[in-house]
């Protein structure tokens, strides 16, 4: 689906993320799954106070992309729609030929990129994400009972991950697989560092000032919460809940499922 241009540099270096290198080549294939949480819906029974909160667009911008602690470079970069349905096998962003091995560390990167290409994601949806230098862009609504609240927010926040702890073992006659995995619930967390955050929406159903429904930034902005008993934000410069979610966005990307990336 997608033409990829490669960087295979075999050095020593090599070695300690990758067990060989010269002996043969097989494919390995990337993807990108937001998990049911994203495709589907955040359940009310998964969220703290209740609200069932769900996503019309999902986009993300991700690339460079390298595996092996970088000997291998997978060139480009691309914008999602993890909304979309991928039956839980998530969308495919990369499938190279690689030098055959075993291959234990890769990075990526989520950030604004004005020359990002389309993964599964429309132009339009391309062009809006290229156009406002956005890196995540997500429109969905959070329901409880009778309420309803819409939101769509755009972040330009630029956050590298990696090294991700993987593995995948590539040879002629087995493709390596690794996917890159997005967790949609991290921007309703209700803590910057804590180990067992919960997922809310309270806060930010209080933030609708205007009370037409419809969640915005600016709102968000205007929302103090610096007197919050939650919403710890460790020593970090955060004052409102837009700050809060926006800081957020550069914990969304893990590896293999629950794998994590330094
Ligand atoms: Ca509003």
């Amino acid at each position: 689906m997608h033409t990829n241009c490669l960087r295979i540099i075999c050095t020593a270096a090599l070695a300690t993320a990758m067990t060989s290198c010269g002996d043969g080549e097989g494919s390995y294939r990337v993807t990108i799954y937001g998990e049911a949480y994203i495709e589907d819906q955040i359940p009310a029974a998964d969220v703290i106070d209740g609200w069932t909160i769900s996503f019309d667009e999902f986009l993300i911008v991700v690339g460079d992309i390298t595996l092996a602690d970088g000997a291998v470079a997978v060139d480009g970069w691309r914008v999602f729609d993890l909304a979309q349905s991928s039956g839980g096998a998530g969308h495919e962003l990369a499938s190279v030929t690689v030098p055959a091995g075993s291959y234990s560390a890769l990075s990526y990167r989520v950030a604004p990129n004005a020359d990002a290409s389309a993964g599964n994601a429309r132009d339009d949806q391309v062009t809006m994400m290229r156009d406002a230098g956005y890196s995540v862009f997500v429109t969905g609504a959070a329901t409880r009972d009778a309420e309803s609240y819409s939101f769509a927010w755009g972040f330009t926040t630029d956050t590298s991950y990696g090294p991700c702890e993987t593995s995948a073992e590539v040879s002629e006659s087995a493709e390596g697989a690794s996917e890159l995995t997005i967790h949609a619930d991290h921007l309703f967390y209700d803590d910057l560092d804590s180990e067992e955050p919960n997922v809310a929406f309270d806060l930010i159903a209080a933030a609708d000032s205007d009370t037409d429904g419809a969640i915005t930034q600016a709102e968000l902005a205007a929302l103090d919460i610096t007197g919050q008993a939650r919403y710890q934000v460790g020593s970090r410069d955060i004052t409102d809940l837009w700050g809060f979610i926006s800081a957020q966005t550069s914990t969304l990307g893990h590896i293999d499922g629950e794998g994590h990336c330094e």
